[in-house]
């Protein structure tokens, strides 16, 4: 059976969960032909793409999907691309806050998914889920992990495909906050969807 690894993201920014990891970690161990390795990242600059880049070289995947939190959106987004820039708008987890530099010095300005993400977000939309493709996966952690595994990737004898995918906030994190949401559940069937897609 072939391996995904999936990934999802730590709270951070003050929240007590984050429904990335919520999502991943309640999926089952195989979907739609694919053994799942599930890894909960750190929200860090420094650490998101080392603890990646580690469960790469144990878990041997033959697809990466990456996984994390948009809160101010209310469909899933698959990400067509990661750009090479930081703009940090709140400190990661270890209080860093880089802005306007880039993910990789010299690296290209845009690094495009290697996934079938438009294939991706039909097979959210026909579970009956909100989804859209999305041109941006802003400029904080995710964007930062999605570039630097796509540039690893790319430089890799035998680069394996992947993609990020931006879920909503939930109405367990949105209490008190003015967000849309979606079910954990809503969540968790756009990812299965989206992993039958591949
Ligand atoms: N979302 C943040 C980082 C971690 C997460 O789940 C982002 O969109 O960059």
């Amino acid at each position: 059976m072939k391996r995904l690894l999936i990934t999802g993201f730590a709270p951070f920014g003050g929240d007590k969960v984050n429904p990335s990891w919520q999502a991943v970690s309640a999926l089952p161990e195989t979907v739609g032909g694919w053994e799942l390795v599930k890894r909960e990242l750190p929200v860090t600059f420094r650490g998101a793409p080392q603890a990646l880049f580690a469960a790469m070289d144990e878990a041997e995947p033959d697809a990466v999907l990456m996984v994390g939190l948009a809160g101010s959106r209310g469909a899933v987004t698959p990400e067509r691309q990661g750009f090479n820039e930081i703009v940090a708008r709140i400190p990661d987890n270890e209080g860093c806050q880089p802005r306007n530099e880039p993910v990789i010095p010299g690296g290209p300005e845009v690094l495009y998914s290697t996934l079938p993400v438009e294939d991706m977000t039909e097979a959210i939309l026909a579970a009956g889920v909100p989804a859209r493709l999305s041109e941006s996966a802003g400029r904080f952690v995710c964007n930062t992990l999605l570039y630097a595994a796509l540039y690893r990737l790319e430089q890799s004898d035998d680069p394996v495909p992947a993609a990020f995918i931006h879920v909503p906030a939930t109405p367990e994190l949105a209490a008190g906050k003015d967000l849309p949401t979606l079910t954990l559940d809503q969540i968790v069937a756009a990812l299965t969807a989206a992993i039958e897609a591949i």
